[in-house]
């Protein structure tokens, strides 16, 4: 029995609720027949009643016999798991945490988090870390996700939402520019929205170096170099400049600091951007001619141009030019990021990043580190300063080893690492390894302990989708006997370590301190309440009051923020690329995602219907360069960096760039995306350059079977 009264809905009064995937969260139903859960899509502003072939058979995962019922312990690191009761596990977890703690102290212990967790357990989990471990060393995978994009939005726009506008505006702009996305297989209900646009008779525009499924149905296809995204951007705002079509009176009102990129544009006119991006001069002007003559315009950007080692430039060039054409603030207009992950949005506003307190507060801050401290009851001096990210954690592992323990919850960083040799080296360097997980993971099944945690439709919680609109998910099912939620998990382990007070494993509760802590802060949801989610209000951050419904449009007043209230221009200079193509390794490698698998797969990869369409990962490249390599469509490359060696099944593709190969970064047996990718990391960010480096590839001699069937998870 729990010592606290759970005044959360127990049960939903129907089962409807979001899917557990990407930041789209659509709207789902959950049918129950017998054992079997079947998932069909309700109509919702996001998804407009569809869903993707993930969503379709996420229902599958419920009951399957892969799921995770008892906890796991090795007690020895040569040795398999043995399944533990609850009371062994979190006791020993307790003691391994304290005695490592002690000898090496509290920094040594890393909380990795994860914006596949909802606002209550992300919240609960930074709090976890801060007060009961006392450690600086907490980060979560949208490091690997969302960290280029954030941190942009807080140096120009001085918040970090993905969107400032509903998504619904993408349906109602006269012109859409999509950078380095691929929605149509990541985000498909998308096209619903883009659709609408496309009825209305307007024009969208995907700038991308592959030929995917949204460049196919796009109206314009900009095939850019990899990496050259602020060349891009920098010689749209010159020729804009140049042809007077820029918002100068907005500038004026608006913005600070544009004259300084004014000063730094002199070096991308139309030849030189040319050569550097592989963009025509003609398509150039075209483009240009387009965001000049159109008002209402949208600029989106994802992962392709945001995981690079100047991720953060890439993304403030395109900022810069939405600022220079005044878009945004102004309706159906406007800057956004397509934030990836469930709760990739929320995550981040509860405290998963060091340098960050609940509600965006910053952790460098005298006030608001007060504020959270007075919360939480604790001495101010005691709330750990900002520690290092997972990057940096991974790139000091060799040199001073200082991370002894790690506790994973919803990540699985041995495959999601770029250069994940070094991870591996941190893993093995490790005294503790706990993973919280439903499935095993790679991560989970070189874990010291792996404890079993309920799934998204058997606990209530909220998320924050990709336009900062809260929503509830109600519990629908009751777990498995032994499976607990991540919530009751932290919570054991919190008493465990003499902590009998302040984390309670009821969501309610929960969620009611998050409307404190995060009052008066920029993300602010003291005004969100589990009941008006429940009665199916509209509710978005900040929304200080329970009269408020929040800003569903961020910048309507031209406020931003910032110290002077205005957006910021930052001057984007030339960017030297990390690994450039040369006489031996001639093409450029960029990793992403495929329509059929969510991220590492480790949930995907057990539902048959999403299996059989993809059973393993292929290289994409132009047919011409197979061809010329002798190569076959469906037979097996060797692709090759200065890192690694992967194997993958050909496919070719017609119009994409010649130079660049592409292949998804879920793995297989011989084939880990993440062996082949750099170290090399954004400054700023510490967002790894997954999207860019140097490879080569040939034909496979050997027999093709070889590779096949060879993974050793169950399917
Ligand atoms: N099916 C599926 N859907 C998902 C996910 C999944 O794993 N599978 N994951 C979710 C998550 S967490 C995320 S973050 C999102 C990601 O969603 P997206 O950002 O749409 O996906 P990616 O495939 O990572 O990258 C998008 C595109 O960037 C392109 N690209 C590579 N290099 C460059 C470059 O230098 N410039 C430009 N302009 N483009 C470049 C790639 O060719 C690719 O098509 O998807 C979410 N939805
Ligand atoms: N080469 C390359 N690498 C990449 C990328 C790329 O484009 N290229 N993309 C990066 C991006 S954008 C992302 S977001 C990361 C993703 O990287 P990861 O987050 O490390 O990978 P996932 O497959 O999402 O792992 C999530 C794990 O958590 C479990 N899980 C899901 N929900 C919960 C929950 O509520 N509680 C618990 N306890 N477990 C849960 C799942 O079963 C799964 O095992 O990968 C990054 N890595
Ligand atoms: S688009 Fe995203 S949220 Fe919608 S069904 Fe597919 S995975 Fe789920
Ligand atoms: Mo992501």
């Amino acid at each position: 029995m729990h010592k606290y009264m759970i005044k959360d809905i127990s049960y939903a009064y129907n089962a409807y609720t979001h899917c557990p995937f990407c930041g789209l969260q659509c709207g789902i139903e959950i049918i129950q027949t017998g054992k079997e859960f079947e998932i069909k899509p309700r109509n919702f502003p996001t998804n407009k009643g569809q869903i993707c072939a993930k969503g379709w058979n996420a229902g599958t995962l419920i009951n399957h016999p892969d799921r995770l019922l008892n906890p796991l312990i090795r007690f020895d690191k040569k040795e398999g798991f043995k399944i533990s009761s609850w009371n062994t596990a979190i006791d020993l977890c307790a003691k391994k945490l304290s005695r490592i703690r002690a000898q090496w102290g509290n920094d040594s212990i890393f909380v990795y988090g994860s914006g596949s967790l909802s606002n209550e357990k992300a919240y609960l989990l930074g709090k976890f870390a801060r007060i009961v471990l006392g450690t600086a060393s907490i980060d979560y995978n949208g490091r690997y996700c969302m960290s280029s994009a954030s941190k942009a939005l807080e140096m120009a726009l001085g918040i970090d939402r993905g969107l400032s506008f509903p998504i619904e505006s993408i349906a109602q702009t006269d012109l859409l520019i999509v950078v380095g996305a691929n929605p149509l297989e990541t985000m498909p209900p998308l096209k619903s929205h883009i659709e609408e646009l496309k009825k209305r008779g307007k024009i969208w525009v995907v700038i991308d170096p592959r030929f995917t499924l949204t460049a196919q149905h796009a109206d314009i296809h900009l095939k850019i170099k990899p990496g050259s995204d602020h060349i891009l951007a920098n010689g749209l705002l010159w020729l804009l400049v140049h042809q007077n079509k820029i918002d100068w009176s907005y500038i004026r009102n608006n913005t600070t600091g544009f004259e300084e990129v004014l000063n730094n544009l002199y070096s991308f006119w139309p030849s030189q951007v040319e050569a550097l991006t592989g963009i025509s001069q003609d398509l150039l002007q075209k483009t240009a001619e387009l965001l000049g003559s159109h008002s209402n315009i949208i600029i989106l950007t994802g992962r392709g141009c945001e995981q690079q080692a100047h991720g953060v430039a890439n993304v403030l060039s395109y900022i810069n030019l939405s600022l220079a054409l005044g878009l945004i603030g102004k309706p159906y207009c406007g800057f956004g990021t397509l934030t990836g992950q469930g709760n990739g949005q929320g995550a981040r506003e509860m405290g998963l990043k060091s340098n960050q307190l609940p509600g965006c507060r910053s952790n460098w801050d005298f006030k608001d580190r007060n504020f959270i401290a007075k919360l939480w009851q604790i001495d101010q001096e005691t709330l750990p300063l900002p520690g290092n990210t997972i990057t940096e954690a991974i790139e000091n592992s060799g040199k001073n080893g200082s991370i002894k323990a790690m506790i994973v919850m919803g990540a699985n960083p041995l495959i999601s690492s770029a250069h994940n040799s070094r991870l591996k080296a941190l893993f093995s360097s490790l005294e503790f390894l706990v993973v919280c997980d439903s499935f095993l993971s790679e991560t989970a099944a070189v874990a010291d302990m792996v404890l079993p945690s309920a799934l998204w439709a058997e606990e209530t919680a909220t998320v924050t989708n990709l336009e900062g609109r809260i929503l509830l998910r109600p519990k629908i099912l009751a777990a498995p006997t032994n499976v607990k939620t991540d919530l009751e998990i932290i919570h054991l382990l919190a008493e465990k370590l003499g902590f009998a007070q302040g984390f309670p494993p009821d969501p309610y509760s929960i969620f009611e301190e998050i409307r404190r802590a995060t009052a008066g802060a920029p993300a602010d949801y003291y005004g969100i309440t589990y009941s008006r989610l429940a009665h199916g209000e509209e509710l978005y951050w900040p929304c200080p009051s329970l009269l408020s419904q929040g800003q569903k449009e961020l910048f309507l007043s031209k406020h931003f923020p910032t110290e002077t209230g205005k957006a910021r221009f930052y001057p984007v200079a030339l960017q030297p690329l990390v690994e450039e193509p040369d006489s031996k390794y001639p093409f450029f490698l960029t990793t992403g995602r495929t329509l059929y698998h969510y991220q590492t797969a480790v949930q995907t990869r057990r539902l048959p219907k999403l299996h059989q369409k993809e059973p393993t990962p292929f290289i994409e490249m132009h047919a011409s360069v197979g061809r010329q390599l002798g190569i076959k469509e469906g037979h097996y490359v060797k692709v090759e960096t200065r890192r690694g060696v992967g194997y993958y099944k050909a496919k070719f593709s017609s119009k994409q760039r010649l130079d660049t190969l592409f292949v998804p970064f879920y793995p297989h047996e011989k084939a880990e995306a993440n062996s082949l990718t750099l170290p090399n990391f954004d400054p700023l960010s510490y967002m790894p350059s997954f999207k860019l480096c140097a490879a080569r590839i040939e034909a496979v001699s050997e027999p093709q079977q070889q590779f096949d069937n060879k993974k050793k998870d169950k399917q």
